[in-house]
């Protein structure tokens, strides 16, 4: 093994205390097969800390109530929580004031709300829409719905063989047909952070609106979405300490105004005659029925758990986790690593195949030594099938991670090489 770890160790007093934070994580106490679980696969769902635990269950314990209703204490204290939820997460991202932060289910939903509302209101046959090959599904197919009703072209921008996003023709794939371009933040496959400034101003010399899938960013590092330049910004609660059944769509006030409903009925509206109705203010136009009130309030607590701990701390654990992990992995023999080399330039995503060992089967040898990792084709069957493999197993670091846990994994590597006969 390659001793980068006391260095590691030496710079990680002034990034993330883990120790500490590890306090703040029960499930990380538990044992599988006489182990503690080393938790890898944050990149499909992070763990929750018990000051988002405890805050869900206060609120159940002592106000639970429907929000926007009742005058009475309980349905006022919820209303707060689940409102002020929103202007913790607009702080959070820096958006220009908390009516541009809408509460959706997920990144999912928070897209498909801007493929059918701003979409279907906007994009007419013959017009453009630009994504990358190495979308999760998620940001592909409410594209690939939209332009199919709509009669309007797709197009993708490539990828480079070490996984970067090629920009080489981006002026000709966006160009004045373009009305929207796309693309994620950071790859849930290769880790790969796109190179946001750069299409956006190309994006923006042609007129198009900009969406970002920021399912893999917002919780792993720093997001201004003012200086991103953004008009939609997508994300989920579950996948920065938060609960499941809570997203965040941001947009631009001028454009969510201007947009059409996307789910209708209680809520959501101002006035309503047997004969037609009009809409809310913003956000509560497309936040239509009873929210997730519990939830909201859980990713409030979960933005201020990582508001506390301060995300460049967040980037910084992550790239050292990173390039300990890419430097131990790299001498493993039998071992392909896709996307980028640099831990600066990439997310603490590492997605790999051991020989021709199926990523399942090696998942499951590794559940034997209690690490969880996921394999399979992580929702981007494009992108796998650009990589020439039918899938790969994924290592996904959070703020809990230690370079421990990373011998344990490279261990386990050299482990399953032996038990597949590669030696
Ligand atoms: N976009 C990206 C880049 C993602 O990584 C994911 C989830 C989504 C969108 C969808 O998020 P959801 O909360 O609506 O499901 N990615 C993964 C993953 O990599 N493994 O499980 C889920």
């Amino acid at each position: 093994m390659i001793d980068t770890r006391d260095k590691i160790l030496e710079i990680a007093p002034e990034s993330l205390d883990v120790a500490a934070i590890r306090q703040d994580f029960p499930i990380l106490d538990e044992f599988e097969n006489g182990q503690k679980v080393a938790y890898l696969d944050n990149g499909a769902s992070s763990q929750r800390p018990e000051q988002v635990i405890n805050a869900m269950l206060e609120y159940y314990h002592k106000y639970n109530a429907n929000i926007h209703r009742g005058v009475y204490r309980w349905s006022e204290e919820a209303t707060r929580g689940y409102e002020g939820a929103h202007r913790k997460v607009a702080r959070f991202i820096n958006a220009y004031t908390p009516r541009e932060v809408i509460f959706t289910r997920n990144t999912t939903e928070s897209l498909n709300l801007v493929a059918y509302s701003w979409g279907r209101a906007n994009i007419r046959e013959g017009d453009e829409i630009v994504s990358t090959v190495i979308e999760h599904h998620s940001n592909l197919v409410p594209w690939q719905v939209l332009a199919t009703e709509k009669n309007a072209g797709l197009r993708f921008i490539p990828m480079t063989k070490d996984g970067q996003l090629d920009l080489t023709d981006l002026d000709t794939i966006v160009n004045e047909k373009t009305k929207l371009v796309t693309f994620s933040h950071m790859s849930n496959v290769l880790g790969t952070i796109s190179p946001v400034a750069a299409i956006v101003k190309r994006a923006k010399e042609v007129g198009a609106v900009v969406v970002i899938d920021g399912a893999q960013s917002a919780p792993h590092m720093p997001v201004d979405v003012q200086a991103l330049g953004c008009d939609f910004y997508a994300f989920s609660g579950h996948k920065m300490l938060g609960p499941t059944g809570i997203g965040v769509l941001w947009g631009r006030r001028e454009l969510l105004e201007a947009m059409p409903p996307f789910i209708t009925g209680g809520d959501m509206i101002r006035d309503v005659t047997l004969a037609r109705s009009t809409w809310n203010d913003l956000p509560w136009k497309f936040e239509g029925g009873t929210p997730s009130i519990a939830e909201g309030i859980g990713l409030g607590a979960a933005v201020d758990y990582l508001t506390k701990l301060g995300m460049d701390k967040v980037r910084q654990h992550e790239i050292e986790l990173t390039a300990y992990a890419l430097e131990q992995m790299a001498g493993i023999p039998d071992l392909t690593i896709y996307g980028p080399t640099d831990a600066r330039t990439r997310g603490g995503i590492i997605s790999f195949n051991l020989g021709d060992v199926h990523p399942h089967d090696l998942a499951t040898m590794l559940d034997r030594d209690a690490i969880a990792i996921r394999a399979g084709h992580h929702c981007c069957q494009p992108l796998i099938e650009l990589l020439e493999a039918t899938a790969t197993t994924r290592a996904s670091f959070y703020i809990y991670n230690t370079p421990e846990e990373v011998d344990r994994l490279v261990a386990a590597l050299y482990k399953a090489r032996k038990i597949f006969h590669l030696d």
